[in-house]
């Protein structure tokens, strides 16, 4: 689904496949490559320079490039974008080339970049380079070191990347309004040295939050903290691709956060170590090693494993509510509470009151609840033994035996050997024995006593 926006006449050449060279093309703007469908898409292999792994986008991609004498050319285009979070919801939105969140730029330590930003937006913009080492006009802060992009206009930037590492864009202009409205991406930049921090596959994610009112469209830019679309590259569960895995692989996820809070990242399965942040890499003797990593607000994280144990393994942000959907955050707390009678009193008021939850939330699961269009589910998705009741920041590392080292297809579920899932056990629970003088432990039986506080009047 890549759709060619301006061909310029003889030099349309992608992905670095060659150098363009000669006045014209020196000046002319290299054409903007869109890319419109969630798919996650191969990686793009570097076909000039030094060797590198590029690293795969979850339900995204990597900007192709064009060489320029010695200068890596890329052409962002900031836009209104139509984004779907998973099958089921779409949203309109900001982002670039076609989608939020834009495309990867990738590079090596030592290019030449030139990046041209247009801006179709209705309003102005700029690009500020999160955590990378550019000279001062190019820091992308309008007003501050640049006038800004107006609507229609194209500026470039260009600067030597001194530093490998992982970094972030977004803009630096109204920058509450289009970063809630979808504008960011990552940008990559592997080592000169291939050898150095070598991994066998690198999934790139940014982490992003939006408040859409169920059965509509448009996030609510004014959203502080309250948000009900907890996403990663603008999609959530289950519209979030698995970390496809070859059993033994060197694996290495980076994680951006341009969200409005902390997100700690648990990882099941192999244990894992943090080897990067936007700053730079972490030494050998310095990392710790970890099963969640909070990702501050503003910040990469990069963590490293080896793919030793094959399984679906669950990788999920650690606050519970970031694994839900929008519908049912406004549903009040109803465990253990009989429901009938009041739910009979309840819709004299409200026709349509639905009762849940008398014994948690789990059934929501399960449930075909009647739903705004355009709307997902607060907990969903199945897996090969029933309802997962999972949403937003949720997806799973696949690690599997006998994958081919670029194919990142998902496997399906996860063929457990025979004995090696939980399973029911038949017969009856015996009742625990209880000790003379054991405290109530049912509800039943706890008594309530109050103690009022004694007055010492004797010293007074
Ligand atoms: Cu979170």
């Amino acid at each position: 689904m890549i759709s060619r926006r301006h061909l310029i006449a003889g030099s349309a050449i992608l992905a670095g496949a060659g150098a363009v060279s000669g006045r014209v093309q020196a000046a002319a703007i290299p054409e903007a490559v869109t890319q419109t469908s969630p798919v996650m898409q191969p990686p793009l292999a570097p076909t000039s320079g030094p060797d590198y792994q590029p690293v795969v986008t979850l339900n995204g991609w990597t900007l192709p490039w064009r060489m320029n004498g010695d200068w890596k050319e890329f052409h962002l285009v900031a836009e209104p974008v139509v984004r779907e979070f998973a099958p089921g919801m779409k949203a309109h939105l900001w982002g670039y080339n076609g989608q939020s969140p834009g495309p990867t730029l990738e590079c090596v330590e030592g290019d030449k970049v030139r990046i041209f930003v247009t801006n179709k937006l209705p309003e102005h913009t700029t690009v500020h380079w999160h955590g990378m080492l550019v000279p001062n006009g190019m820091d992308g802060i309008g007003g501050l070191t640049q006038p800004h992009i107006k609507p229609g206009q194209t500026f470039v930037y260009e600067f030597e990347i001194r530093k490998s590492g992982t970094f972030m864009y977004h803009p630096h202009a109204d920058e509450m309004v289009q970063m809630a409205m979808g504008m960011m991406g990552f940008f990559v930049v592997h080592p000169r040295d291939p050898k150095l921090f070598r991994v066998d596959r690198d999934f790139v994610f940014l982490m992003s939050t939006y408040d859409i009112d169920p059965g509509s469209y448009l996030p609510k830019v004014m959203t502080m903290t309250d948000f009900n679309m907890w996403a990663w590259n603008s999609r959530v569960f289950p519209g979030i691709d698995p970390l496809v895995v070859r059993h033994g692989d060197r694996v290495r996820v980076r994680i951006g956060n341009l969200t409005m809070t902390n997100h700690p990242i648990h990882m099941h399965g192999p244990h894992f170590e943090v080897t990067c942040t936007d700053g730079g890499w972490i030494k050998e003797s310095a990392r710790i090693p970890e099963v969640t990593t909070d990702v501050p607000v503003g910040a990469m994280r990069a963590f490293e494993f080896d793919a030793t144990d094959p399984g679906d393994w669950a990788i999920h942000c650690h606050k519970s509510h970031h694994t839900m959907n929008a519908m049912g955050h406004d549903v009040k707390t109803f465990i253990g509470v009989p429901q009938k009678d009041l739910t009979k009193s309840l819709r004299k008021l409200m026709p349509d009151y639905m009762p849940m939850g008398s014994a948690g939330m789990a059934e929501m699961g399960e449930m075909e609840m009647p739903m705004p269009d355009n709307t997902l589910p607060m907990m969903t998705g199945f897996g090969q033994y029933g309802p997962i009741e999972m949403g937003g920041m949720f997806s799973v590392v696949k690690v599997r035996e006998g994958l081919a080292r670029d194919d990142y297809k998902d496997p399906g579920p996860y063929k457990h050997p025979p004995g090696t899932v939980a399973h029911l056990v038949a017969g009856d629970v015996p009742e625990a024995p209880r000790r003379e003088g054991a405290a109530p432990t049912r509800p039943d039986e706890i008594e309530v006593n109050v103690v009022k506080p004694r007055m010492n009047h004797s010293g007074h």
